[in-house]
């Protein structure tokens, strides 16, 4: 069977041109030269589904299942391609016919299946599970409109419905439906599969659950509908606005759709291959990516002793030894505590099996930080996780430090053994090869191709450190990617780029923590400056792109600075030669494909102790950015990886932000009292300048804010994040000196391949063969 397979995937392989020749006449009736580029592109989806259907499925004796709300997949074409290693060759047969390969990628639709890191990580994971060879699925749900789409409306965020799913596309309908019962109401599933490739042709799945019965016409106006007719909305949208109880009530309806849906998936799965369901665990491991998928745990129990007769005792047992968390935040406000009484409403069937695990959880123990369900009756998610899966992770070494050790402790002191960290990581292929193949193709010539396989092989171009023509070609190679960026921007946003200046890019959701408005706040002193007559050496151009939970107030109000600022820097003539800001509109994955190799300076900044990892850091460092950044996350090890000499690293460090929080002593008034430059940088948020170009009320309640509360802390760090910057753009000018810190952040960014990532994941937590 396999022998066959091969055989056919090698004819395949060989016959690539008349393939193609042979689709465009079978779809549309035309030679391929005739194509317009959207045929083309609707060809070479035909052509890589057919590929990947006789390459080789990856099976064994046990799988990984990893479910997730979010697979932020981003385009496939290109990626696919090269994973099956057809990239050039396609690309070669298209320029013969007049056809470009980049132009066609621009057309295929961008899925936003996610929001952001978390989302990110999960396709990473994905691509590298198969390129790994592991029996691997992911388990999620086909949003419609995936998160909404950006659009600016004066200077304000709206939100539109991103309506990505073609009439042909990477999704599969199979004939798998099952029935979903929320307490008495039934509705019933559809399953979609995408194919992930790895790189070098193995093949897993990624399998999307939908309602049959949606309704995609009840969204009438921007994002809004009737949130609470279920069975026509639940996957129209990824994280509906939850500001209400309706709005609450759905996403735990989507949730408990999603793992309904996979625990019948797995358990099928078992049936068919006839295993004894009391060691399910042999056969499944079950990764729990954030608290949405929690109630797949009691979903599981409640199957396991009400339909297939275990006792309570063995089916918690079983699915203990079968699911494992990995926690992504340490904000409080983003772990899930549902009311009981919502969970009674949508899904009352699991409300006694989550009474049971917490009695269970009561009688062992008295700490009320440990408890399922607390004295306000609401339901903690995250500890369901903790006492009943085999292992929680943390994302970076630092936020696994401070689960242990704060926010986790007591749970620590229970199940030490369950704790480990696997530090995030990112795809190569996606965030290299395909993102930046000049670099890529480069680095081949000089060091080999062995970096693709084993990343930690770019260590070997440490040794062209004081190479000139090395150094020279890495600053051309930017210069290069600056350059197409101008030339995308110029065509997306209007806007003009100039690619001699430094680029400092800050690209990541909008919140708070992350501190964008600390990095707005340089920008209005350096406005400041340059108006005073102080002008930079090299023009500055920052860029940010991201998105705010339409919900989130204060980050509208942060986007609506931005905004401002970028319209007060366009128009004045004595500062626009020597600054430009842009805040890209919709920021997604594709955007990141072309920001992140254009970047000069990769803004890190988050108030220390918050960013579980990030992983644009990871991607900057890759494309040869320099990082400036907080000691937090996954900076702390790109920080010992590189060296101090390689990275700016500024403000304070977790241990005194988290003691700030548990004496409460900062206050942010102080720090503006005290000086004159932070002072001046707030005030002109609310100065004539900002204010006749924009709204009032945005623009004084974002003030007000900083003023009076600044929860994440950015007036602690501003001092001495202006100097850090400052001293950054000094640097730059010592060009000799900023080529060597390129090339020493891309020789030591193989460490964050997430090939060693899922390793890791294997080696300690899923043990597949
Ligand atoms: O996960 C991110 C972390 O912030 C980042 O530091 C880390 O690198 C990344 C991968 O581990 N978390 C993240 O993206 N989280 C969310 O997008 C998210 C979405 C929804 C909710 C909470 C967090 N929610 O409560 O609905």
């Amino acid at each position: 069977m396999l022998q066959q397979t091969n055989m056919k995937r090698d004819v395949l392989l060989s016959n690539l041109e008349p393939q193609l020749e042979e689709l465009a006449n079978e779809m549309f009736q035309k030679k391929m030269e005739a194509l317009t580029d959207h045929e083309v592109y609707f060809c070479l989806l035909e052509l890589t589904k057919r590929l990947m259907a006789v390459s080789g499925q990856i099976s064994g004796e046990k799988k990984i299942y990893y479910i997730s709300a979010e697979f932020l997949i981003g385009k496939l074409m290109s990626n696919n391609l090269i994973n099956l290693g057809v990239y050039d060759e396609l690309a070669s047969i298209l320029k013969s016919r007049g056809k470009d390969i980049a132009k066609i990628e621009e057309i295929e639709p961008e899925p936003s299946l996610g929001n952001g890191g978390l989302g990110r990580l999960a396709a990473c994971f994905l691509d590298s599970i198969a390129t790994l060879g592991l029996p691997g699925e992911g388990i999620g749900l086909n949003y419609h409109y995936g998160l909404f789409k950006q659009v600016f409306k004066n200077k304000l965020q709206t939100a539109e419905k991103n309506d990505w799913i073609e009439e042909r596309s990477w999704l599969t309908k199979t004939d798998v439906a099952f029935d979903v019962y929320f307490g008495k109401r039934k509705v019933t599933s559809r399953l979609y599969d995408i194919d992930v490739v790895g790189y070098g042709n193995d093949v897993n799945k990624l399998r999307l659950f939908d309602i049959e019965s949606l309704d995609e016409s009840i969204v009438k106006e921007g994002i809004d509908f009737d949130k609470e007719a279920i069975e026509k909305n639940l996957t129209l949208f990824l994280y509906p606005d939850d500001s209400d109880e309706a709005g609450n009530l759905l996403r735990i309806y989507q949730q408990y759709f999603m793992v309904s849906n996979a625990a019948q998936l797995i358990l099928r799965e078992m049936k068919e291959k006839k295993y004894d369901l009391r060691r399910l665990y042999d056969h499944a491991v079950i990764q729990i990516n954030d608290t949405h998928p929690t109630m797949v745990i009691p979903e599981l129990i409640r199957i396991l002793v009400n339909e297939k007769a275990l006792t309570m005792d063995e089916a918690i047992e079983v699915v203990s030894k079968t699911c494992a968390y990995t926690n992504h935040t340490i904000l409080a406000e983003a772990l899930e505590k549902w009311p009981l009484k919502y969970l009674e409403k949508v899904v009352p069937q699991l409300v006694p099996i989550i009474k049971e695990l917490d009695k269970r959880v009561k009688a062992q123990y008295s700490d009320p930080k440990v408890q399922i369900i607390d004295a306000d009756g609401r339901v903690h998610m995250a500890h369901i996780d903790i006492h009943y899966g085999f292992s929680v992770n943390g994302v970076a070494a630092i936020h696994t430090e401070i689960l242990k050790d704060t926010e986790l402790n007591a749970f620590y002191k229970i199940y030490p053994d369950k704790f480990n960290n696997k530090t995030n990581g990112i795809t190569f292929r996606r965030w290299l090869l395909s993102c930046n193949r000049e670099l890529a193709g480069y680095l081949s010539r000089i060091i080999g191709d062995g970096y693709k396989k084993d990343a930690n092989e770019l260590e070997k171009l440490l040794e062209y450190s004081d190479d000139q023509e090395v150094l020279d070609k890495l600053a051309e190679i930017k210069m290069n990617r600056k350059k197409d960026l101008a030339v995308y921007v110029k065509a997306a946003e209007g806007v003009d780029l100039n690619p001699d200046s430094i680029f400092d890019i800050q690209i990541k959701r909008l919140h708070e923590y992350k501190r964008q408005q600390m990095n707005a706040l340089y920008i209005i002193h350096k406005y400041l400056e340059i108006k005073g007559g102080k002008k930079p050496s090299t023009p500055l151009t920052f860029i940010f792109g991201a998105k705010a939970a339409p919900a989130y107030v204060i980050a509208q109000d942060i986007i609506h600075l931005l905004l401002v600022l970028q319209d007060i820097i366009a128009s004045d003539p004595q500062v626009s030669p020597y600054m430009t800001l842009l805040m890209v509109e919709n920021y997604n994955v594709s955007y990141a494909e072309k920001l992140i190799p254009a970047c000069d300076i990769s803004e890190q900044i988050s108030l220390a102790s918050k960013e579980a990892s990030g992983t644009g850091n990871m991607k900057f460092m890759l494309n040869g950015a320099v990082t400036i950044g907080t000691s937090d996350g996954a900076n702390v090890e790109i920080n010992e990886l590189v060296g101090d000499e390689n990275i700016y690293v500024f403000g304070e460090k977790s241990e005194a932000v988290i003691d700030h929080y548990a004496k409460a002593d900062y206050v942010s008034k102080d720090y503006y009292k005290k000086s004159p430059v932070i002072k001046e940088a707030v005030d002109f948020i609310v100065g004539g300048e900002a204010m006749a170009k924009g709204n009032k009320e945005n623009l004084q309640r974002l003030y007000n804010e900083l003023l009076n509360k600044d929860w994440f802390m950015t007036l602690l760090d501003l001092e001495e994040y202006i100097e850090a910057k400052d001293r950054m753009f000094e640097d730059y000018q010592n060009r000799q000196k900023w080529k060597k810190m390129m090339l020493v952040n891309i020789a030591k960014a193989g460490f964050f391949s997430s090939d060693r990532t899922i390793s890791e994941y294997n080696r300690d937590i899923w043990k597949l063969k």
